[in-house]
């Protein structure tokens, strides 16, 4: 199907670029198969606490820095006070190749060093409410990869949270880059489509979205 109608490469809003299918379904298996290690720990997958006593729908695992809200922290002092799995060099090349496909723009791929990612798991329930993401000390891009399930991916404005938006698909494979102007950009997952996964993203059931990021931040422990 998605050989007979390919979907073309399209800048939704400026700096935030959508390219159809990049993965191979190789590629969404063998991410798949590290996500899975990272949700079994050192950190498990769980839903994140919000701070009014309320709790995200979506399953969350971070490698690199901890997020929960608002902060990054190399510890889980939410969870259970472990430190995350290290962010994996092979991550930061897939990064630097997303920046490449999206931007074609060489220098801007070789200087992007992202240092955190956080791991989205969405069942046919789950949701993302519109938000953006402001507790990085950095504007560089955020890239996004999508495994599973289709979704509707809202992309908002920066000013509010509401309209004007555009609702785009989030297919298995497809890559999103935000960056320049649509860096903080309002943006959410208002549904997923069940069972519109091919088996052979590694995936049976649900939607797993990567976001790789840089932090900003230097560990005072790590300082030289
Ligand atoms: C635009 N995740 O983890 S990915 C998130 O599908 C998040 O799980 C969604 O929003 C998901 O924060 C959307 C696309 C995305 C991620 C980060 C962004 C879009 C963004 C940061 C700034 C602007
Ligand atoms: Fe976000």
């Amino acid at each position: 199907m998605s050989a007979l109608t390919p979907r073309p490469a399209t800048e939704v809003a400026p700096g935030a670029v959508h390219v159809p299918g990049w993965l191979t379904p190789e590629q969404q298996r063998e991410l798949v198969a590290a996500c899975r290690s990272w949700a079994a720990g050192p950190v498990p997958i769980r839903r994140t606490r919000l701070p009014r006593g309320g709790v995200m729908s979506v399953q969350t695992v971070c490698i690199g820095w901890h997020w929960q809200p608002y902060k990054y922290t190399r510890t889980a002092g939410d969870v259970n006070g472990e430190r995350v799995a290290p962010f994996p060099g092979w991550m930061v090349q897939l990064g630097r190749r997303a920046l490449l496909q999206a931007y074609g723009d060489q220098q801007a791929a070789d200087g992007y060093t992202p240092d955190t990612a956080l791991i989205n798991f969405y069942d046919g329930q789950a949701r993302l409410g519109m938000h953006q993401d402001k507790d990085e000390r950095s504007t560089a891009p955020v890239v996004s990869l999508s495994i599973g399930d289709t979704c509707a991916f809202r992309v908002g404005n920066t000013e509010t949270r509401t309209k004007p938006y555009t609702d785009i698909e989030l297919a298995s494979g497809d890559l999103f880059v935000f960056g320049g102007p649509s860096r903080y950009v309002y943006h959410g997952v208002p549904k997923v489509y069940e069972g519109t996964a091919d088996p052979a993203c590694g995936l049976r059931s649900g939607r797993l979205n990567i976001t790789m990021r840089v932090t900003g931040l230097t560990d005072p422990e790590e300082a030289q």
